[in-house]
């Protein structure tokens, strides 16, 4: 079998069943050791000297590792992936900002690890690219006449064409994941979204076939280039996630989170501190339970797990202020002598304990405002007692929702129906929660990430390198980079 060459923002850490290891590096991982390969990224260091990348051999598996100089970091990461692109892809235009030179670092970058990539690559290698920070890099390579399969996975949203065409370099972007032979997205409808923009905006065809699986993909024509883009939802390992769960449920530090609740419910949210998860949304609808239902205070709490992430980027450390400020107001209105109703954590826990803590909570609160899919919610579910089982509330604008089915499907921004699902799910009698529980584990089961990576990398192993769509093509107006 051809190498697999993963490419990916950061290089998730080399020592195997760390804790930390989300999706996305564990899936990759398996991959990589399976067929012998090349992880490539940013080592997560500013560099102060310009430096090849670190190899790093283990097994099969070959690190490479470049890291970033302080004008790279705030440009091509600080700037046009999260300032830009983040906030606008989860239809967050009021926070989104643009700035040329940022976006100008950002194709250098992406020009940079192209080239250091090309210099490492073998004819038959298979090259998978993931996410955002790197929409740009299979043109960057074409253009040094690299002939490989290149495919690419978006972690996030693909926004509707009309956000989308928010972003200054909408046609460059788009142009650029055309040089891609294979693109991924989470749902449907961010294909039909990508697809939508592909037709109506660059005028470029759209034609239906199959993904490898017999699942519906289209084949997108346009700027000269065909492209195969399909739904392909990341899952988890439901099995492994439960044999955690139950024996982490078991440890100090769930067991004493448990007796500390005496008895009381336990409403439960993870996410990484971010504006897109709707955590001030959350805390207000579960103020509203407390008002509108008071037999509920001083007997539920909620408990948000939020450690913060790319805390230099100014709209973070607004989220974050913000949320400090709205837990202690609600704590200060509904506080009782021995009860608290949120608790609130900005820290990272160990996976293993956090699908322990899952297990011993009556309601997984997972509410983003935008997902691109949200592993929270389908952990959550596989960390459940099959004979207890707890209930999930979920946004309908997770990608997670369209494969929960018996989940407490929300609108983030209805107050008032989150307040009324936190009730329904509170008094939810044994036998729903049993039947809603096993709805979600068969699907869970059916795709877990195995079948995500494999339906991914066997599509791109099967396209060929992108050919000219003849008729396809119209001049593109190149952005003017200050
Ligand atoms: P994220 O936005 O990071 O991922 P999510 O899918 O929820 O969102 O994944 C977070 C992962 O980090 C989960 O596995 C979770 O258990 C873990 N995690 C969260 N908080 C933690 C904490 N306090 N301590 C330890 N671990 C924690 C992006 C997209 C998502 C998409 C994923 C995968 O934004 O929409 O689902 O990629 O494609």
């Amino acid at each position: 079998m051809s190498r697999l060459i993963v490419v990916s923002n950061r290089v998730a850490p080399t020592q195997e069943g760390r804790p930390a290891a989300g999706g996305l590096a564990i899936g990759v991982l398996d991959a990589l050791k399976e067929s012998g390969g090349v992880w490539f990224g940013w080592s997560g260091e500013t560099i102060v000297e310009p430096q090849k990348p670190v190899i790093d051999v283990k097994g099969k598996v070959t690190y490479a590792t470049i890291g970033l100089n302080k004008r790279d970091y705030d440009q091509y990461y600080r700037g046009f992936s999260n300032a830009t692109l983040w906030p606008a892809f989860h239809y967050r235009t009021d926070l989104s900002r643009y700035d040329r030179q940022e976006y100008s670092g950002y194709l250098r970058v992406n020009a940079q690890f192209a080239r250091e990539l090309a210099a490492m690559l073998k004819p038959d290698d298979v090259i998978w690219v993931h996410d955002y920070h790197l929409i740009p890099f299979a043109e960057a390579l074409r253009e040094l006449g690299v002939k490989n399969s290149i495919g690419f996975f978006l972690h996030i949203p693909f926004p509707a064409p009309e956000v989308f065409r928010t972003v200054p370099p909408h046609d460059a972007l788009a142009k650029a994941l055309m040089s891609y032979d294979v693109i991924g997205f989470q749902t449907d409808a961010d294909v039909q979204s990508f697809q939508d923009y592909i037709t109506r905006e660059a005028l470029g065809t759209a034609t239906p076939t199959q993904s490898s699986d017999g699942r519906p993909a289209a084949k997108l024509s346009a700027y000269g280039r065909t492209a195969r883009v399909a739904a392909y939802p990341i899952g988890i390992y439901p099995d492994a996630i439960a044999e955690a769960a139950e024996l982490y449920a078991e440890r100090k530090a769930a067991t004493s989170l448990r007796d500390s609740m005496r008895g009381r419910k336990l409403i439960m949210s993870v996410d990484r501190l971010d504006y897109s998860k709707g955590l001030a949304e959350r805390f207000l609808a579960f103020e509203r339970l407390l008002q509108t239902s008071p037999a509920f205070q001083g007997q539920v709490s909620l408990l948000q797990i939020a450690p913060p992430t790319r805390s230099d980027v100014q709209t973070y450390q607004r989220i974050r202020q913000n949320l400090e400020m709205e837990t202690g107001r609600i704590n200060g209105r509904f506080s009782q002598l021995d009860w608290s109703p949120i608790r609130y954590l900005n820290r990272k826990y160990e996976r293993n304990l956090l699908m322990g803590l899952f297990r011993i909570s009556e309601v997984g609160f997972v509410t983003p405002l935008r997902d691109g899919m949200n592993l929270v919610a389908k952990e959550y579910v596989a960390s459940q007692d099959p004979a207890n089982p707890g209930v999930l509330v979920l946004s309908q604008f997770a990608g997670a929702a369209d494969q929960m089915p018996g989940a407490l499907v929300v609108n983030p921004f209805d107050t008032a129906q989150m307040a009324e699902a936190l009730e329904r799910a509170l008094v939810m009698p044994l036998n729903e929660r049993q039947a809603r529980y096993r709805d979600m584990m068969g699907p869970l089961r059916k795709n877990d990430l195995s079948v995500w990576r494999d339906t991914f990398l066997s599509d791109l192993r099967a396209s060929k390198a992108a050919g000219a769509a003849p008729g396809a093509a119209r001049p593109t107006v190149e952005p003017i980079l200050g």
